[in-house]
């Protein structure tokens, strides 16, 4: 909105010019972002309590996590808050990619919202049916990746990490590959939200790597020196990740050991949605398998885990899944196994965005 109303201004204020750099704008989304998170937070969590909208902690985890009852729960309410007004306030509203990624923030939180009241406020342990939240899931994935193929301008090539010269062309299963990148993230996200600041760490970085990633495949010179898909108007995403990164930094301040508060799913599912979906649109899909690599760990973690106990009657791969229960079950304090997985998300991030030269 700002960029609308005062960018027009720059020919009286020249001071104003500076609305029309994406660099600016992302920078002051992530700053309002982190500032409206960090100042609300503590009426929020007053706000939850008062409410009783509090954790309700099963008994078969890690005997470690009976002190979390009754920590309050749903604080994504607070990130989506913050990701939506930093976006509609810095970025350009005209950017048809803004809105869509938007459109699976918002869609995604009411589904975790709904999930949350449930549990949460009406005391339905199981929430929202499974199959009915994988398919809302699937729905909106699939009209994102609907409305991105009718586009004139959308690539349906897949790009590979370190190989300049191999990009298959998918076609219409473009959409199936887009749905399924979207909603496994959307999933992992959730899967990893088990201890204090563990999804919302390598969800910062990776947005904070998705900035880098929306600004240089949406400009043209850049985008050609890399040798990478250039996504015209894809690097207003960058301001979209840079409020993702602010809000993300301003929940950690209270979600930190020992956590004030949780997002719940109204929380992971849209911030996993929302990465997906900015992946899929700048064309760097399979690079959030690498920078996402702890949330494609936690998740593949359960898979195998499960498919080994069906498999076996009983037997299992890890002391406990997802694989920061496992770590926690093998001696390490909550802190320690939390700070270990975000400088591997950082080591990852790092890599992946080396990626763009080693190609
Ligand atoms: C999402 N939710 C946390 C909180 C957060 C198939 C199976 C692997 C499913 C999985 C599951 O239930 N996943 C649901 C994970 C829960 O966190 C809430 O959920 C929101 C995120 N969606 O915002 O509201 C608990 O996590 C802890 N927590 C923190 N700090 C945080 O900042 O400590 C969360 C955020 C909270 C709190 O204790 O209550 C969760 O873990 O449920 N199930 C599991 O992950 C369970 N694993 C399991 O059953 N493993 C089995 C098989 C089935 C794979 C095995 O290994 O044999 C574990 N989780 C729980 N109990 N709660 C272990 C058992």
């Amino acid at each position: 909105m700002l960029y609308h109303l005062l960018y027009p201004l720059h020919t009286t204020f020249s001071a104003f010019n500076v609305f029309r750099y994406i660099t600016f704008r992302t920078i002051y989304a992530s700053l309002t972002a982190l500032l409206i998170c960090w100042l609300l937070g503590p009426w929020v969590i007053r706000k939850l309590t008062k409410q009783q909208v509090l954790q309700h902690v099963r008994t078969d985890g890690p005997p470690t996590h009976k002190t979390k009852t009754g920590t309050p729960t749903m604080g994504g309410l607070l990130i989506l808050f913050a990701i939506v007004t930093a976006t509609l306030l810095w970025a350009d509203l005209t950017n048809s990619f803004v809105w869509l990624v938007l459109l699976v923030v918002i869609s995604y939180g009411a589904i975790g919202f709904l999930d949350d009241y449930l549990k949460q406020v009406k005391k339905e342990s199981r929430g929202l049916p499974g199959r009915i939240k994988i398919v809302s899931q699937v729905v909106i994935g699939l009209l994102v990746a609907g409305l991105l193929y009718t586009r004139v301008d959308f690539d349906t090539h897949v790009s590979l990490p370190f190989f300049k010269q191999v990009a298959p062309d998918l076609g219409w299963a473009y959409i199936l590959f887009a749905v399924a990148v979207i909603v496994g993230t959307s999933n992992a996200v959730n899967l990893t939200d088990g201890l204090d600041g563990l999804a919302i760490g390598p969800v910062t970085v990776a947005a904070a790597t998705y900035v880098v990633l929306s600004y240089v495949a949406g400009h043209m010179k850049i985008a050609q020196y890399l040798q990478i898909h250039y996504v015209a108007g894809s690097g207003e995403l960058a301001v979209i990740c840079g409020a993702l990164m602010g809000a993300g930094m301003g929940f950690l301040w209270y979600n930190s050991y020992p956590a004030q508060i949780f997002m719940g799913d109204v929380g992971s599912l849209p911030l996993g949605g929302a990465l997906g979906a900015v992946a899929v649109i700048t064309k760097h899909e399979i690079l959030l398998a690498l920078v996402g690599g702890i949330l494609v760990v936690e998740a593949l973690s359960v898979i195998f885990q499960v498919g080994f106990f069906k498999v076996t009657n009983g037997r299992r791969i890890f002391k406990m899944a997802p694989i920061h229960h496992h770590f926690e079950l093998k001696g390490w304090p909550e802190p320690k196994v939390i700070v270990r997985f975000w400088i591997v998300a950082i080591i990852l991030s790092l890599v992946a965005i080396s990626t763009l030269k080693l190609r």
